[in-house]
């Protein structure tokens, strides 16, 4: 991008100034204030008559890259041990963090702890937008409600069945909880499968999705997940994105997670891929924008969307289809805690936009729901973090220890039972146990490390020591499950999956606790996505998919089920919702 309106010198002074003291304290002055006397109003919004600035603030963006380098440059440029303009966000807009009149904020902060201060930040004042209602309606086929796998795939499609698409995110970044998933992407079937000599079914796949949700999993959508899971990870690989690596989560009779090379985290790779698809076919996706109603016509046909726009104010959007894919409702504790009392005050694992509003726009136009409080704990967050510890390192061998160094459940039971059994131990949490081979065969593992989160001894005793289990216990146990791999049997815990010994020094520990991961239940859908009223008939033009439905899972969601069903039905609400749009019937 080019720096046109300040010129070529103060552009390069400004790139050097910002690496060099981008995290310095700035004296609790506005991103704007600070510009004062480098920069005018017209040299961020655009020399117009009048200052007009969309939700995604495209002009500002541009300004900011145009002065002080792009988001990869600024990434390059940085030596800060963790580095905001290059990390597991992909390409956001530099105002998600930065703004101009109010405080400036980085946003990886809504999950992690660092220390980070940023020009701009601190400020007190806050100049609140003025609430403007703007007569003009924009025109769609189909609206999707949500940013996420979900709602990316569901517009790609829809787009390709040549309807004319808008997404509308709140968040002023798009990927959604998508974009943290880390262990990857069941299926069945796959030929990544067949290249590596799994035998899996669909059947298969189907059983273990409903064994591990208690079979309380409606069965249609279960077997809508096994059948199309394949031919998901097809279009998915289709579109760009690299899932080669197959491991295995908990509750799976076989490896069928599929995962970029080297064990990298699925989301990043899944996210970045739909974006570019989305914008390679220009798809209108506008974030800092919250859909405030779904509007219908009296008659229980849905006409559209109402929407607050960060700097447009209320608008609405008139289409002929709506799909919600807004997720679940982790992030809104208030929420979780009415539903699960014994849940209340714990640690999550989500973005902080997955607070349910989807399902609270489909309830207000009359959507029935299920299943509402079965809400997933995830046994391995980071203690004391938001951080999730991906079941893949269970998967490619760790055990799980108490404080009295002993092992204490099968390590890929389901999620409910592994959570329930550290929840049982001695200060309700364990430590995740592993080594250096177990470190090599999963990239994921290096940002735990990065996030200083894993302790280390040179041998199992030096580890003990460090994260202070008592003398010897370690080591016996650690002796003990290496027999079971040498066996290929697990006589104490009965788990099926033994992929390696821990034998290889260094030796690491992660204390784990169970933090809420995700919610079951939500809107009640037919298998065509379509979203049914409290009749069990579906609402004209009303579509859902992903974790803001209910019945796909059932009591608990198995580990790689979830990236599975956004791609799965987020392809089925945009085909069907592209269908509608089109006047055919489904
Ligand atoms: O599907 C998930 O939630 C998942 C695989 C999480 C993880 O442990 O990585």
């Amino acid at each position: 991008m080019r720096a046109s309106r300040l010129g070529f010198l103060l552009a390069a002074v400004m790139v050097i100034a910002s690496a060099t003291a981008l995290w310095a304290g700035t004296g609790g002055k506005t991103l704007a204030q600070l510009h004062q006397g480098k920069a005018t109003c017209a040299d961020c919004h655009g020399k117009g008559k009048k200052i007009v600035v969309d939700d995604g603030e495209t002009a500002v963006n541009q300004s900011c890259a145009g002065c002080h380098g792009s988001l990869q440059e600024l990434g390059k440029a940085s030596h800060e041990e963790v580095n905001p303009h290059k990390s597991h966000l992909g390409d956001i807009d530099c105002t998600a963090c930065h703004h101009a009149h109010t405080a400036s904020w980085a946003y990886c902060l809504s999950c992690h702890p660092f220390e980070m201060k940023i020009p701009g930040g601190g400020v007190a004042s806050k100049r609140t937008a003025k609430q403007k209602v703007s007569r003009k309606a924009d025109e769609a086929d189909v609206v999707v409600i949500g940013a996420g796998a979900t709602g990316f795939t569901a517009a790609i499609t829809a787009h390709d069945a040549g309807a004319r698409v808008v997404i509308i995110e709140k968040q002023p970044i798009t990927g959604g909880n998508s974009m943290l998933a880390a262990g990857g992407m069941n299926a069945a079937e796959t030929a990544y499968q067949k290249e590596k000599g799994i035998k899996d079914s669909v059947d298969l796949m189907f059983k273990d999705t409903m064994t591990g949700g208690g079979d309380h999993n409606d069965p249609a959508l279960a077997m809508v997940l096994a059948k199309n899971s394949a031919a998901s990870v097809a279009w998915l690989t289709g579109l760009g994105a690299d899932l080669s690596d197959v491991g295995r989560m908990g509750g799976a009779s076989v490896n069928r997670t599929h995962r970029p090379k080297g064990g990298s985290a699925v989301g990043a790779n899944v996210i970045e891929t739909l974006r570019k698809n989305a914008a390679r076919r220009k798809i209108d996706t506008r974030v800092n924008s919250k859909v405030v109603k779904v509007l219908e016509d009296g008659k229980g046909r849905v006409t559209g969307v109402q929407v607050e726009g960060k700097h447009r104010g209320l608008y609405t959007i008139k289409a002929k289809a709506v799909i919600i894919a807004a997720g679940g409702f982790s992030a809104n504790p208030e929420r979780v805690a009415y539903y699960r009392p014994d849940y209340k005050g714990m640690t999550t694992s989500n973005q902080p936009g997955a607070t349910g509003d989807g399902i609270d726009l489909g309830t207000a136009v009359g959507a029935d729901v299920k299943d509402l409080k079965e809400i997933q704990i995830h046994p391995t967050v980071a203690a004391g973090s938001r951080t999730l510890i991906t079941e893949a390192v269970r998967g490619n061998g760790a055990i799980l220890v108490n404080r009295e160094g002993k092992r204490f459940v099968n390590e890929l039971t389901t999620r409910d039972k592994a959570s329930a059994a550290i929840l049982a131990q001695t200060g309700k949490s364990a430590f995740l146990i592993f080594d250096e081979g177990v470190r090599k065969s999963l990239k994921q593992i290096d940002g735990y490390f990065h996030l200083k989160l894993v302790q280390e001894g040179g041998s199992i005793n030096e580890l003990a020591s460090v994260i202070k289990l008592p003398a010897g216990a370690l080591e016996t146990t650690v002796a003990s499950y290496n027999k079971a791999c040498e066996l290929k049997s697990d006589a104490e815990f009965k788990r099926a999956d033994l992929p390696r010994p821990l034998q290889t020094a260094k030796y690491y520990a992660i204390e784990v606790k169970p933090g809420v991961h995700y919610t079951m239940g939500g809107l009640k859908v037919t298998p065509a996505s379509e979203v049914l009223a409290k009749d069990g008939k579906p609402i004209a033009g009303l579509f859902a998919a992903g974790e803001g439905t209910g019945g796909v899972h059932g009591k608990n969601r198995l580990g790689g089920n979830s990236i599975s069903q956004t791609i799965t039905f987020g392809r089925i609400a945009g085909e069907s919702a592209a269908k509608v749009a089109k006047g055919a019937r489904l």
